[in-house]
């Protein structure tokens, strides 16, 4: 133990609760919710409470294993287990060339790791191949905001703001189970006299809270918001002063909404046209209001029209970059928004750079002390990689990800896996994945190493070790940096996170996530930093070479080369560049688009990929029980955990049961065109008759992305995970 009680945040969700971390009486550590921090104020759930077991855990890995030849995982040492990585990937990329090297990352990785991964990959490796879970996450509410506000940040403010507006429609989100301690701002919100619309097809726990729960049928929320904005037109409660001062393209988006009438839109979604008109009422009449969604309409092959269609509904009543008000995504995992801006997603370089845009490379290159064009193009996106692999890809690193359980049309993703000529996992437990490994690379937790997340709101935090890993366990920092050794790169993979962070802000400066000017000073003072947080005296890899930026995009880059030439990297001493005090709130005064104007989107309904018909006549959409953390690698290991939800369900209306002749807890088998799970049936009638639900925590029999659709939204590359056709068999007990 280092300290008596160490201040930091929780390894799971975005919402990143402020924890202490102090010695328990059975000599590990225990974890209590930091009042002082203002997120969660000394709230934890159940799963961030119990997370220093996973520490402790027997099953953790403490060796790393390799494949011997009998087939079996056995224990190695760390030369031996890293020399045959490094030969596995080199293998690899003689014989096929270097897109043959896939990396699969994770939203759960540090900003340090996330973009360390990022640069092992361009620049080790020379592969394009690289992408991450959060592509399964909000990458369409990330593609929908990119395109109308010219900036994805999840929350474009900080939750505080959300219990003092007026109306708050909440879409497909479900707190009360995937952030507990956050459910508290929106019965605030109710308390304090504002309302609450929750879009949902279950009723929830958290749409229980809600003065109108609305429940569409899976896969129509764009129809849902298309006829809201066809109300609000209708009944003129549009803000054209609003529309001709901040917007583009209202003209198109008007015509597009009003060919979906409320009649139209009930047929389509089951909501009805009075529903849908006390929603709109609701959501127009006080002064202030916004529209948060979470994966509900996310996870959909139209999921970036829907986030945009619920956009337009706000742009249309001139809700966003006004005070309280606006669009938000409650991104999901740990390092979810972090995770996303740093280098990982296969079209990106660090700072949310486009990996297409010249002067992007030419900045991230010089940092990298690389040329331009030896960086890669973009790649291809997560299920894509996945279902490439043992074809065009032969090797693959995977970091911080448990696609076995986690990735849609799993059986399939699974034997793809095992067609790999080689796959190497670091984690901290035996997942389902690193079982399927060559090599296995044992690596440190979140409490025995420093680094920094980005929580759902923008907010940059730091947190901090608390504790030595276990001997035998190294850092994710330390396998690329002796990874890199081995392929002949021995300098730019630092081991210590300081370092990597700051050459993480010279990458950054300029660019739409600016981390420039947040250090670790800084962050240890305070309870984060908002991005963008520009430095004032830019550290930039310019004024470090004295060389002048190469082309005039960064508006910014001006003032940059004024700034005086500097002669270390490190600039966490330096007050000079600790200036700017970041942005809690993006777009009072412009949008982050050239012309300053939000963009419009005249999207139109359409059909989920895959419909009910007779074969399959029942649809299944999947989600989250408040216990278990993704794909259960860390919380199914913890006891607690389990009491409380020991595996999986089917949950289903009694009408359905009925018809099924399911009694309560009897084994369902429910089947898509994928493949077959059974789980015991929980028979509700807080969910639609026409409509099961699957939690997707868990491998085997039950795994519920056995039957999930890998049908791709065209432009964030989203799978279906929301939506597919399904029918439900008695199993005899
Ligand atoms: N306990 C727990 N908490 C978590 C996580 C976890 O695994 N477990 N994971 C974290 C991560 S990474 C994420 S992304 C977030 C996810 O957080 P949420 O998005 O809140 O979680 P989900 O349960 O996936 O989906 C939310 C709701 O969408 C509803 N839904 C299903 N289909 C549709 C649809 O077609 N339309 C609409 N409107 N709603 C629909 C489901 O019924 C569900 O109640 O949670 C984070 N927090
Ligand atoms: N059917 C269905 N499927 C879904 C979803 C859904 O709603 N429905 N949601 C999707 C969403 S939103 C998400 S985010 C994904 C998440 O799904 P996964 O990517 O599988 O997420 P995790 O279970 O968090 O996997 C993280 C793995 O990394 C390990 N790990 C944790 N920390 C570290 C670290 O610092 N370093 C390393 N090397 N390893 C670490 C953990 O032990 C675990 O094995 O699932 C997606 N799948
Ligand atoms: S709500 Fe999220 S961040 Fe907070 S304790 Fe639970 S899992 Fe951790
Ligand atoms: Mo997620």
């Amino acid at each position: 133990m280092e300290t008596a009680a160490t201040p930091t945040h929780c390894p799971y969700c975005a919402l990143q609760c402020g924890m202490n971390l102090t010695p328990a009486p059975d000599g590990g550590l225990e974890a209590t919710g930091r009042a002082d921090f203002p997120v969660n104020r000394g709230a934890l759930c159940g799963k961030g409470r119990t997370a220093p077991a996973v520490l402790s855990s027997r099953v953790r890995l403490t060796s790393p294993l390799v494949r011997a030849r009998d087939g079996a995982l056995r224990p190695a040492g760390w030369a031996e287990a890293l020399d045959r990585v490094a030969e596995g990937l080199a293998r690899a990329r003689v014989a096929h060339g270097p897109d043959a090297c896939g990396v699969f990352g994770g939203g759960g990785l540090t900003n340090e790791k996330a973009y360390a991964l990022g640069k092992f990959a361009r620049v080790v490796l020379g592969t394009s191949q690289i992408d991450y879970n959060g592509r399964f996450c909000m990458s369409s509410a990330a593609a929908a905001g990119d395109a109308a506000f010219g900036l994805d940040r999840g929350l474009p403010f900080p939750l505080e703001d959300v219990p003092r507006t007026g109306c708050v429609i909440l879409v497909g989100a479900n707190p009360a189970e995937t952030m507990p301690p956050a459910l508290r701002y929106f019965t605030e919100l109710r308390e304090n006299g504002g309302t609450l619309i929750v879009v949902d097809p279950r009723r929830t726990r958290t749409a229980e809270q809600a003065d109108l729960h609305l429940a569409p049928r899976p896969g129509t929320d764009l129809a849902l918001a298309l006829g809201l904005l066809h109300l609000v037109v209708a009944e003129g409660r549009t803000d054209e002063e609003y529309i001709r001062r901040r917007t583009t393209g209202w003209r198109e988006t008007r015509a597009a909404a009003m060919a979906h009438w409320p009649e139209y839109v009930e047929r389509i979604t089951g909501v009805s046209v009075p529903q849908l008109r006390r929603a709109a009422r609701m959501f127009c009449e006080p002064e202030s209001a916004m529209v948060l969604t979470a994966r509900g309409p996310e996870q959909q092959s139209k999921g970036t029209d829907t986030v945009a269609a619920w956009i337009n509904l706000c742009l249309a009543t001139g809700r966003p970059g006004r005070p309280l008000s606006g669009y938000g995504c409650l991104t999901g995992q740990g390092n979810g928004q972090g995770g996303r801006e740093h280098g990982q997603k296969a079209d990106q370089l660090p700072g949310y750079r486009k990996l297409t845009d010249p002067a992007a490379r030419r900045h991230v290159a010089e940092v990298w002390g690389v040329a331009p064009d030896s960086l890669p193009g973009p790649g291809r996106s997560a299920y894509e990689l996945l279902d490439a692999l043992g074809t065009d890809v032969r090797a693959l690193l995977l970091m911080g990800s448990n696609p076995v359980v986690s990735a849609p049309r799993a059986a399939h993703v699974e034997e793809r896996l095992r067609s790999l000529d080689f796959l190497a996992v670091s984690d901290v437990v035996l997942s389902e994945t690193a079982a399927l490994a060559d090599v296995v690379l044992p690596v440190a937790q979140w409490a025995e190493e420093t680094g920094t997340t980005t929580s759902l709101e923008g907010r940059v935090l730091l947190r901090r070790r608390a504790l030595s890993p276990p001997p035998g366990v190294r850092t994710d920092l330390e396998v690329l940096h002796e990874l890199a050794a081995r392929l002949g790169v021995e300098k730019g993979f630092p081991t210590d996170p300081e370092e990597v962070f700051d050459e993480l802000r010279r990458a950054t400066a300029g660019a739409p996530a600016d981390y420039s000017g947040i250090t670790y000073r800084r962050l240890a003072e305070r309870n984060g930093v908002f991005w963008p947080c520009p430095a004032e005296d830019q550290p930039s890899a310019h004024a470090e070479t004295g060389t002048a930026p190469s082309t005039g995009t960064d508006t910014d880059s001006g003032t940059r080369t004024r700034t005086r030439t500097r002669t270390t990297t490190s600039t966490s001493t330096s007050t000079s560049t600790e200036a700017h005090p970041g942005t809690p709130r993006l777009f009072l005064d412009r949008f982050a688009t050239e012309d300053g104007r939000a963009r419009f989107a005249p999207v139109s309904y359409r059909a989920s990929a895959e419909e009910p018909d007779e074969e399959y006549p029942v649809l299944l959409t999947t989600g989250r029980v408040v216990a278990h953390y993704q794909s259960g690698a860390q919380t199914r290991r913890v006891d607690e955990l389990n009491s409380a939800a020991p595996g999986p369900f089917v949950e289903l209306h009694p009408r359905l049961a009925a018809r099924l002749g399911a009694a309560e807890g009897d084994p369902v088998a429910v089947v898509s065109r994928r493949g077959r799970a059974v789980a015991p049936a929980r028979i509700t009638s807080a969910i639609r008759p026409d409509t099961v639900f699957m939690p997707f925590h868990w491998p085997g029999e039950g795994r519920a992305n056995t039957l999930t659709n890998p049908a791709l939204d065209p432009t964030s590359r989203m799978p279906e995970f929301k939506v597919c056709a399904v029918r439900l068999e008695a199993v005899r007990p």
